[in-house]
């Protein structure tokens, strides 16, 4: 007999593991682009997480209030309502999860399941209403340039490293010109996380492509790569280059400043006291 009575499971604690793998479930769809959901999924999460204004205080992940108009339909969110209907089963399945962390939680396992490093989280955020959404401008725009790129990561609290780190991100994905106007993927694996972003800017030659559509860069040799003018000045820009051409030649080190600079994406905005239990997933080929 032991005095001490095991800890009764608390009501409505979730197995995070579990709806970890119910979205690595679904990520595979062959009637999507290259395959997988991973891509828009990453898209998702940055684009919840990535309006966050320091000083304010105000948007970030804490919320989803890209569920309600205006904020979905701001041009930077074209095209992420499929991300969102493709996670209401989960949504349906585990009733107690918030969209705030399950969108957070979807990045995660978006990255981890296509080869990406292990991304720590943490639960706990709380969905809002369409009062709490924040105005349209706060994502970056691809036609712009380095004073651009700072102005809107430096609000957020980033660096010139994680500015770097995070763009590495494009590695996957592609753009539609339904969505942006732009066309293509960055890599030839548009499904796998690897530092192949960094390796194509320094390593292609890139002329503008010609065509009717919003300047944008082509690999010469192919014309299959794309790189949008934000991509293009991290190659142009001197304090931004030397961490495309470390990332480049060490994608371990990119791995790791990705993983930090993506949990710390998720983190901004969400009121933290600093007990909270952080997750580390499991990716589904680690669990036989
Ligand atoms: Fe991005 N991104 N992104 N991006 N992004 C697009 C697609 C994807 C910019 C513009 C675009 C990040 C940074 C920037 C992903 C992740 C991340 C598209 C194309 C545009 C345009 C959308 C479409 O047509 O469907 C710009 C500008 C920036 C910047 O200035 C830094 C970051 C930080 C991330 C991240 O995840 C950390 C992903 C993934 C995609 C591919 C989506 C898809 O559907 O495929």
């Amino acid at each position: 007999f032991s005095p001490v009575s095991p800890k009764p499971p608390v009501h409505g604690e979730l197995n995070y593991q579990k709806v970890y793998n119910q979205i690595a479930d679904i990520l595979e769809d062959n009637d999507w682009d290259d395959g997988s959901l991973g891509p828009i999924f990453t898209r998702l999460a940055w684009h919840a997480s990535g309006t966050y204004d320091k000083a304010t205080n105000t948007g970030g992940s804490n919320g989803a209030t890209m569920r309600f108009a205006p904020e979905s339909e701001h041009a930077a969110n074209a095209g992420l309502s499929v991300a969102r209907a493709k996670l209401e089963p989960i949504k349906a399945a585990n009733p107690e999860i918030t969209y705030s962390d399950l969108w957070s939680l979807a990045g995660v396992v978006s990255i981890q399941e296509m080869g990406g490093p292990t991304i720590p989280w943490i639960p706990g955020r709380r969905d809002a209403e369409a009062i709490a959404a924040t105005p349209d401008g706060r994502l970056p725009d691809a036609t712009l340039g380095s004073k651009h790129l700072r102005d809107i990561f430096y609000r957020m609290g980033f660096d010139d490293r994680e500015i770097v780190a995070l763009s590495g991100a494009h590695a996957l994905g592609r753009c539609h010109p339904k969505n942006s106007g732009f066309d293509g993927p960055w890599t030839t694996s548009p499904t796998l996380v690897t530092n192949g972003y960094f390796k194509e800017l320094l390593e292609k030659k890139w002329v503008e492509k010609k065509w009717k559509g919003p300047k944008q860069y082509v690999d010469k040799e192919t014309g299959d790569l794309m790189m949008l003018p934000t991509d293009f000045v991290l190659l142009q820009d001197k304090s931004f280059r030397p961490w495309v051409e470390k990332y480049a030649a060490d994608e371990k080190l990119w791995f790791n400043d990705f993983a930090s600079a993506f949990h710390k994406l998720q983190e901004l905005g969400v009121p933290r006291n600093g007990s909270e239990k952080v997750y580390h997933f499991k990716r589904t080929d680690e669990q036989q």
